[in-house]
Formats: C-alpha cells, sequence, structure tokens
C-alpha cells in the first residue's frame, strides 16, 4: 500500500522551502502527501524584507476535522514551521486525532539557525514547540534548535563528540523517540548529521565535506528526505545518510551556479535519484 502523510508547514510562495519543498520531496519519493498550510508568506523570513503573511490559524482545524469525517489515515504526521504560538496547541490536537499505533510524528522544530531565533517567533515560541515535541517519534532540530529547546546558549562549531551526545541526553528528557540534530561538525571542513536512538542510547554520525557558504531551506530539504527514507523502509542509519547526501548535492549544484543564497538550494536535479533509490527500497 502506497503510504501517505500530512504535512503541516507555511507556504513561503518564493525561496524553496517548507512546503514548496517537503511536498515535491515526499512524492517523488513515493509518498501520497497532503498538506495542511500554516500561514501563506510572499517569501521565506530569512534575508528578505517585506513580505506578506496571511496567517491561516482558523483554517488549520476545520481542514483536519473535514479529513477526520472522511475517515483519512495517515502513516505520517510531518510538522516545519508554524506562523503562531497558538498554532501549537492546535497541531498538537491534530497529532491526538490521526495518532495511530504504527503511524509516525516527525516534528522539525522550525525556529532558528545561527544561534539566533528566526525574526517572526517571539521570546515564549521555544517553550511551546518543546510541548510539541513531546509527542514526535522523531525530531530534527539544528543545533540552534536545540540550544532553543534546552533553554541553553548556542554554541559555534566544530563540536565534540560529548557536546553532541550532551544535547542528545538532555534532549531525550523531551519526550521524542529518536532525534535527528543537523549542522554537525566535529572538525572545519566537515559537515553533516547525527541521530540518537533514545531507547537504546545508540548515536550515529554521517559527514560529507562541507561546501563554503550560507544556504537557505536545507533544513527543510533534509527533513523531508529523512522521512522519505524512513517511510520507504530504510533504518534511521540509513535515511540519515540519504538525506545527508541529497542536501549536500542540492547545495553543491546552487554553489556550482552561484545562485543568491536566499533563493533555496537546487534539490529539483536531485529528485530523480531520490525517486530510483525510494523504489528500488519499496520493491526489496
Ligand atoms: O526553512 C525554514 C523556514 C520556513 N518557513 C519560513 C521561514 C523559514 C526560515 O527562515 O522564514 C516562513
Amino acid at each position: 500500500m502506497q503510504k501517505r502523510v500530512a504535512a503541516i508547514h507555511d507556504i513561503s510562495c518564493f525561496g524553496r522551502c517548507s512546503l514548496t519543498v517537503a511536498l515535491p520531496i515526499l512524492s517523488a519519493a513515493g509518498i501520497e502527501t497532503s498538506i495542511i498550510p500554516t500561514a501563506v508568506l510572499s517569501t521565506h523570513t530569512g534575508g528578505f524584507t517585506g513580505y506578506t503573511f496571511k496567517d491561516l490559524t482558523e483554517d488549520i482545524l476545520p481542514i483536519a476535522e473535514h479529513w477526520k469525517s472522511l475517515g483519512l489515515t495517515f502513516e505520517a504526521i510531518y510538522t516545519g514551521y508554524l506562523g503562531s504560538y497558538s498554532q501549537l496547541d492546535i497541531v498538537s490536537h491534530i497529532f491526538d486525532m490521526f495518532k495511530e499505533k504504527d503511524s509516525m510524528i516527525l516534528v522539525d522544530p522550525v525556529m532558528g539557525d545561527n544561534g539566533r531565533l528566526y525574526t517572526a517567533f517571539d521570546e515564549d515560541f521555544p517553550k511551546g514547540m518543546v510541548k510539541l515535541c513531546e509527542k514526535a517519534d522523531v525530531i530534527v532540530p539544528n543545533i540552534t534548535e536545540a540550544a532553543l529547546l534546552l533553554g541553553e546558549d548556542y554554541r559555534e562549531g566544530p563540536y565534540t563528540t560529548e557536546y553532541i551526545e550532551g544535547l542528545f541526553t538532555r534532549l531525550s528528557g523531551c519526550g521524542a523517540k529518536k532525534i535527528v540534530l543537523t549542522g554537525v561538525y566535529l572538525q572545519e571542513g566537515q559537515m553533516g548529521a547525527a541521530a540518537y536512538d533514545c531507547g537504546r542510547k545508540e548515536v550515529s554520525y554521517y559527514f560529507r565535506e562541507k561546501i563554503p557558504g550560507m544556504y537557505h531551506g536545507t533544513g527543510d530539504v533534509f527533513s523531508s528526505v529523512l522521512l522519505s527514507g524512513l517511510l520507504n523502509d530504510q533504518s534511521m542509519e540509513e535515511a540519515l545518510k540519504l538525506a545527508v547526501d541529497f542536501t549536500t548535492g542540492a547545495i553543491q549544484r546552487t554553489y556550482d551556479d552561484k545562485t543568491d543564497n536566499r533563493y533555496g538550494v537546487n534539490f529539483e536535479q536531485g529528485l530523480v535519484d531520490l525517486a530510483r533509490i525510494g523504489s528500488a527500497h519499496r520493491n526489496s
């Protein structure tokens, strides 16, 4: 049976992030993707000024209730950028409405990067995000978001395994079953991610060579590919590698093209390979 995901993120009309990334990636990986847009913005908020912002808080629950009345079920619920504090409670309620024994809740606690909270959020937002993470099977914070969830100061890399594994231990107190940290590097010139199974207390790392520069939307690309891998029956280690390799490929093409880094990354030209890998795994 084909798997179905409910993806709850904003639509940034320009700038390749959130739903304009999640939908094509999950679809290419062979997964049916239903969406609940949390807000519509003319662009994302990272580096652009003057963007429009249409809040869709009032539409979120009615969409979910309609789906429920149709008897729809989902193998995964995947959340990313949420438009306001009150959306956290609504999304938490949607988890309760659709959670099944075998379904997966993946929360990407999108809140900030490079040590800073995104401009659209106030200081209380991370506390609300902690509560949403409690209900997740998998959370995918970057190092900034991990520090915000824990109420700790942000630290610059390179990181030590002691620091990364300390973050995992402290984050496991949030209640999620698995944690994937992005933006992890143990030495200069390296970039990757680390995964932690809170039950087994097992850590795995995967790195590639760092490509110079800063790129928007890479967290959304990473989480969407990670979820694709997990839903296509990959192990966490395989999905971690798939997501790091796919994201690195997208960054490399963007770097080669010298594209404005606010425009997001060229993930589109990696989709054919992603579709092939997904199909091979499902049929194995
Ligand atoms: O990629 C994360 C993201 C998603 N949605 C919006 C954003 C950002 C990051 O800046 O502004 C609206």
